[in-house]
């Protein structure tokens, strides 16, 4: 399916794997609107994409842990755009590593507000923007984290299980209106993901890719336009994306 001129909103676009997709997807001539906290860096993920070929690009604030934030977007989206052909819902991420016996309330409460709560808040909220017709996409980012449980992961675990069901739940729900939904969960990937885990120490940061070759955003991005860009008729429920070096969590080739 030809992306050019499709309107697409991409949640946590102001790093990682939303800065990615804004630069993706404006190669493929579409419309972009970008949402995070950060406007700063989301003006310059917005540069990058309009160098890229965008249609046009839309940066506003956006913190989806916030009803009343996420209500202030779709309100001044309105005034943009009637419809919203793909969202991806990709904010999120994940706040320490404790085990749970010292895991801390403000942790896992911030996973919860922007992986999980965030996810229905947004999607509920754009909703009525995404038209009822074959090609529309709701694509949301989960992780192999969802898949199986680690230490230290309770919570970032449980949410992108959690997403899991959202986006099998909505599928469910949304049979017969030709939207798509599905989830893209990739596994290690070098973005700010690990500097935010470690409350930005870098050094931590930096030993969870040492020795391998992690994905890096541009892929996941690209896997993104791939699934989007399916026929009408092809939906791509859930799609696992990790580096070659890793075979399940735990299972990492390290290079000396
Ligand atoms: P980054 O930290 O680079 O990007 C996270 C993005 O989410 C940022 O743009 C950040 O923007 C945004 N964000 C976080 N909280 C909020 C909020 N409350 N409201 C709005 N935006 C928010 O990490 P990634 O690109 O790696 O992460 C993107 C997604 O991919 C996350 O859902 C993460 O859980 C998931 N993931 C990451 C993997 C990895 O190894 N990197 C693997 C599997 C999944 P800002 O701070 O400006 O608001
Ligand atoms: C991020 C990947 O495996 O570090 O979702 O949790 S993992």
């Amino acid at each position: 399916m030809n992306l050019s001129g499709r309107w697409i909103v991409i949640t946590g676009a102001s790093s990682g794997f939303g800065a990615a997709a804004a630069v993706a997807f404006g190669q493929a001539g579409c419309h972009v609107v970008l949402g995070a906290r950060r406007l700063d860096r989301l003006q310059q993920v917005a540069e990058s994409a309009v160098a890229a070929g965008a249609a046009s690009v839309h940066p506003h604030v956006l913190d989806v842990a916030s009803t009343e934030s996420v209500e202030a977007f779709a309100t001044w989206l309105a005034g943009i755009t009637p419809t919203v052909d793909v969202l991806i819902n990709n904010a999120g991420g994940a706040h320490g590593l404790d085990p749970v016996a010292t895991a801390q309330d403000a942790d896992v409460e911030a996973m919860v507000q922007s992986n999980f709560i965030g996810l229905i808040r947004v999607t509920r909220a754009l909703l009525p923007r995404i038209p009822h017709h074959a090609g529309a996409w709701i694509l949301n980012v989960g992780s192999i984290a969802g898949h199986a449980a680690y230490e230290g992961g309770a919570a970032y675990c449980g949410v992108k299980a959690g997403e899991r069901s959202i986006t099998q739940a909505l599928r469910l729900e949304l049979n017969g209106t030709g939207i798509r939904v599905g989830s893209i969960d990739p596994g290690m990937a070098e973005t700010e993901f690990s500097s935010v885990r470690f409350k930005g120490d870098d050094t931590r940061a930096a030993k969870v890719y040492a020795g391998v070759h992690p994905l890096q955003a541009q892929d996941v991005a690209e896997a993104m336009v791939w699934m989007a860009s399916r026929p009408a008729h092809v939906c791509i429920d859930e799609m696992v994306i990790k580096p070659t070096d890793q075979a399940a969590f735990h299972k990492v080739y390290r290079r000396a």
